[in-house]
Order: C-alpha cells, then sequence, then structure tokens
C-alpha cells in the first residue's frame, strides 16, 4: 500500500512538532483501515479542537473540523442522518474527556456506530501543556507547578463502564497491537473506541524530564502493564491507573444493539 495516498498533501506542513506520536497513530490507522477493505470514499473523518483532533484534515477524505468537545455529538447527527457513511473521530484526552466527557459517556451508553480514536498525550498540548484529565498524579504541567495534586481519569474504563461494545488501549510504541485493535475497532459495529497513550514531548515530556521523544517511549515501556496480567494477578487494574501505570490491552469486545438498531433509524432511511 502506498501511505500517502492517504495524506491530503496540499495541507502540508502539518502543525505536529518533532517526536510527536501523532504521526505514529496515522501511520498504523491507515494500515488498519487498508487491512479492514474500507474506502476513504464512504467514510467521514470528525475532529473536535487540538492537535489530535486536526488529524483529520490531514486525510485525503471529507471531514468535519468542529468545536471542542463536540466531536461526539456531530458525529452522531452525521451517522443518523447518513447511516451509510463510515464515521471516524480522531480527538484527544481533553477534547474527548474533558470538556467533552458527557458527550463521551453518553455516546458509549447509546453504542452509536463510530470509530473514535483518541491521542491520549496526559496534556493539553495545543494550548501549551495545561494539566488535563489524564495527567498523572503528582507530574508537571503549566497550570500544576508543583505537580498535579489530583488523580487522573482512566477513558478506556469508563467506556467500558458505559457501554461501548469495543475498547482497546495501547501506547505508541505497541505499533502492531495498535494497528491490530484499530482494524478491529473499524469492523465492530456500535461505539469502539482505541486510546493510544501517546508522546507529546514538547508540551508534557520537557516538563517531566523527558525532553527526548525516546525518553517518553522509555517511561511507557517501563510502565505498561498488561490488562488481562493485572487481572489474572489479581491486581485492580483501576488502581494501578491511580498509580501512574498505564494497563493496555483489549478491554472488551461485545454486540451491543447498536443506537441505530435501537431506534431503527436504518429500517427509515
Ligand atoms: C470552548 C473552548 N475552550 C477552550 C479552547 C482552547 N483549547 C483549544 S485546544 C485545547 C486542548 C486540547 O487538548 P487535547 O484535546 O488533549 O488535544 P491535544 O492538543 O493535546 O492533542 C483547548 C483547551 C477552545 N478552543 N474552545
Amino acid at each position: 500500500m502506498d501511505i500517502f495516498e492517504f495524506y491530503r498533501k496540499d495541507r502540508w506542513p502539518h502543525v505536529f512538532c518533532p517526536g510527536c506520536g501523532n504521526g505514529t497513530v496515522m501511520n498504523c490507522f491507515f494500515r488498519a483501515f487498508n487491512e479492514a477493505g474500507l474506502s476513504l470514499d464512504n467514510t467521514v473523518f470528525v475532529g473536535g479542537i487540538g492537535c489530535s483532533s486536526r488529524v483529520p484534515l490531514y486525510i485525503n477524505s471529507d471531514a468535519l473540523h468542529t468545536t471542542h468537545g463536540r466531536a461526539i455529538a456531530f458525529a452522531t447527527g452525521l451517522k443518523l442522518a447518513k447511516p451509510g457513511l463510515k464515521v471516524v473521530v480522531f480527538t484527544g484526552d481533553g477534547d474527548l474527556g474533558a470538556i467533552g466527557g458527557n458527550h463521551f459517556i453518553n455516546g458509549c451508553r447509546r453504542n452509536v456506530d463510530m470509530t473514535v480514536i483518541c491521542i491520549n498525550n496526559n496534556i493539553y498540548g495545543m494550548t501549551g501543556g495545561q494539566a488535563s484529565i489524564t495527567t498523572p498524579h503528582d507530574f508537571q504541567s503549566t497550570t500544576t507547578p508543583y505537580g498535579n495534586k489530583e488523580y487522573p481519569f482512566d477513558l478506556a474504563e469508563i467506556a467500558v463502564a458505559a457501554g461501548a461494545n469495543y475498547v482497546a488501549r495501547w501506547t505508541t510504541r505497541q505499533v502492531h497491537e495498535l494497528t491490530k485493535s484499530m482494524k478491529s475497532a473499524l469492523q465492530k459495529r456500535g461505539f469502539a473506541l482505541v486510546e493510544v497513550v501517546s508522546q507529546c514531548p514538547t508540551n508534557f515530556g520537557r516538563r517531566n524530564k523527558m525532553a527526548d521523544p525516546s525518553q517518553m517511549l522509555e517511561w511507557f515501556k517501563s510502565n505498561t502493564v498488561r490488562r488481562d496480567k493485572a487481572k489474572s494477578a489479581e491486581l485492580d487494574h483501576v488502581d494501578l491507573n491511580l498509580a501512574g501505570q498505564i494497563t493496555v490491552g483489549e478491554f472488551v469486545d461485545r454486540n451491543r444493539e447498536c443506537y441505530e438498531e435501537l431506534i431503527g433509524v436504518e429500517k427509515h432511511g
């Protein structure tokens, strides 16, 4: 496959910093999309606001660049108006889990048929590095100069609890597992979330002694725990997250009825 076929090259140069994980995420996504046999002609990409939410603008397909936190709401409207479309959302931890948190929870609860790729860089990247709802405890940001005293949200566990059909989380180090999960998410009917813990060397790493992107990847390596192993060892995986560990794996893969089936939107148009 020619990966460059997927890029909207007239939008280059892009806004991402050197060492940003967004390129890795896009590369994995394009491979998964190709393997799933999907067509860009029948797919619309939706983003909110943020570096991660900007990904749809660089894809050679139709895109909706929406308002901060509202990507899931726009994507829901799109899917209900045009049920035949494949709808893919690119979003960030701030966009999906903070300002957009309630849309996220209810999107999962309704189980709307869409694929959501959340690039979780543990920070508000685009606006210069304010703490987000996934900034780990005691880590530095512009708004937590003495260390973050709060504990983070676990986006993947929230999606499981709220009812999404497919949920997985990987880091940008685990490109094979990530690509495989993206393919599964794209083929799943209902709400499918792939959370990618990704490096933001500029606004997260630099303030946490990991200015070099490779240091961030090393950090992922030494702090990643497979969710199934955590479970079989009878460790509480949610507590692991609170302790600053990253649980990864496929969290859920089920077939609850999706929203379009529930309200009969396909039957009537
Ligand atoms: C209503 C509203 N509030 C705040 C902002 C400012 N803003 C733009 S991007 C952003 C944070 C984005 O963080 P995240 O979603 O994690 O994406 P990242 O840039 O880290 O990829 C904020 C707060 C905005 N554009 N609109």
